[in-house]
């Protein structure tokens, strides 16, 4: 017997009944997407500043997404890699091709691909850097967020995330983030460093931008120490951040990729996310031969990884990234928001400041971490039509999907303006 909800209130009263409490939304309960509006079960319309964490890039239900899905959907969704299929080949190479690396591991969670890059990565250390078995060391970042696994947050900084979850994996170092000087440090000090896990930009802890030369430095730093640098992209990847990577740096490219100079290429690349365009768990680990062909068969793999379903899915997805130019969208949509609200803090102390790059963005809110002043304000931008939700603390996240006009935009920009002006705590 299927239970209908007809009302936010049902679907709420439902969750709070028989799901675990593992998250605690926004009071909102949507039932449609399209595009870069969300609409609720009461057929209230509103912006969606978050984007599912950065999963629809492209926009909720993109018509070439979901056909690519419903056609393949129609024909053969998964084989297991236990035989070939006509589509991963096909995939492998659009794939690699699209962000330059010999090979593609592909799997399902934007977790399981940061499992499968340390996993390469400290097999890389035994096999070819001659790293002592079980002794090899990771080097991660505080504050870091890669995922919700038993390895993962074993390295995790937050508590919350990690408190009674152990026994805890060992074999990570961390270091403070954006610290090129931490980093030398471990890098000769630690004989069996094998990798840096590090994010190009920090986005759970509060989309910390670090020093403009701190990812291509601290990829020089591994180089220099035989460590392979492995860029988690999961949230900032897939033209997010202004560039079709935040490894990318500032790059002027308007169509196609051409490499610029200020490209700092991974040995190792995780993405996952808008590498669908949100309508279905895609994620993929890429390398080059040299590191990648420590895998055999065998040794690493998921039922759901390089399904055909997936590949035809992402296909799409990149296809669209690339056809709607829309890094170039999002660098100069970038702009003009942390414009608007630089003129917004210029009117108000509730916000100290805003930071980062195309379309990941957050505002700091003037109160305490522990204060619920931030909660508040994106119930009241709720209220006003516009999803945002707060990360740590006093931090709020805006990241609309980067097919937003500038109209868009500035109407978005307007209800933040109004909302925050108008706030009373
Ligand atoms: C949650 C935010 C959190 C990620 C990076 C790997 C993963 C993520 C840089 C794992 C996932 C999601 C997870 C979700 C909330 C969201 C998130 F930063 F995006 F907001 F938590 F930090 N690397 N981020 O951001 O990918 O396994 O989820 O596919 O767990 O609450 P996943």
């Amino acid at each position: 017997m299927q239970t209908t909800i007809d009302t936010s209130d049902k679907a709420i009263d439902l969750e709070e009944r028989y799901g675990a409490h593992n998250y605690h939304p926004l009071p909102v309960v949507l039932a449609k997407g399209e595009g870069v509006y969300v609409w609720d079960v009461e057929g209230k319309k509103y912006f969606d500043f978050l984007s599912a964490y950065s999963a629809v890039n492209q926009g909720h239900c993109h018509p070439r997404i979901v056909n690519a899905l419903k056609e393949q959907a129609e024909t053969l969704t998964l084989t297991s890699r236990a035989f070939y299929n006509d589509v991963l080949g096909a995939y492998e190479k659009y794939v690699t091709g699209y962000f330059g690396f010999d090979k593609v591991l592909p799997m399902n969670t934007g977790a399981e691909a940061v499992e499968t890059a340390i996993k390469i990565c400290r097999k890389w250390g035994y096999e070819k850097k001659g790293v002592p078995e079980n002794e090899a060391r990771i080097i991660i970042c505080e504050n870091n967020f890669h995922g919700r696994t038993t390895t993962i947050v074993s390295f995790s900084s937050d508590e919350n995330a990690r408190k009674n979850f152990g026994p805890y994996t060992p074999g990570f170092i961390k270091i403070a983030y954006d610290d090129i000087d931490a980093l030398e440090k471990v890098l000769e000090s630690e004989k069996n460093v094998v990798g840096l896990l590090v994010e190009p930009i920090q986005g759970e802890a509060g989309v910390y931008t670090p020093a403009k030369d701190f990812v291509r430095r601290a990829q020089e730093a591994c180089h220099r120490h035989d460590t392979l640098f492995i860029a988690d992209e999961v949230q900032t990847g897939i033209a997010r951040t202004g560039s079709l990577l935040a490894c990318c740096g500032d790059c002027s490219c308007q169509e196609h990729c051409e490499r610029q100079p200020t490209y700092t290429k991974p040995d190792i690349l995780v993405l996952g996310k808008a590498l669908s365009g949100g309508v279905y768990p895609v994620s993929a680990v890429l390398a080059d031969d040299a590191v990648m062909n420590v895998i055999k068969p065998g040794q690493h793999g998921s039922t759901f990884g390089g399904n055909p379903l997936g590949c035809k899915v992402a296909i799409a997805a990149l296809d669209v990234v690339k056809d709607e130019k829309l890094m170039v969208n999002a660098r100069r949509l970038g702009e003009v928001f942390r414009e608007r609200m630089q003129q917004l803090i210029e009117k108000t102390d509730l916000i100290k400041l805003v930071r980062g790059k195309g379309l990941l963005n957050a505002i700091v809110v003037n109160d305490g971490p522990a204060s619920s002043t931030a909660w508040d304000l994106c119930v009241a931008l709720k209220e006003n039509g516009l999803l945002a939700k707060p990360t740590h603390g006093n931090i709020i996240r805006f990241a609309p999907p980067l097919v937003m006009t500038e109209d868009q935009l500035h109407e978005c920009c307007d209800i933040i303006q109004k909302v925050v002006l108008g706030f009373k705590k």
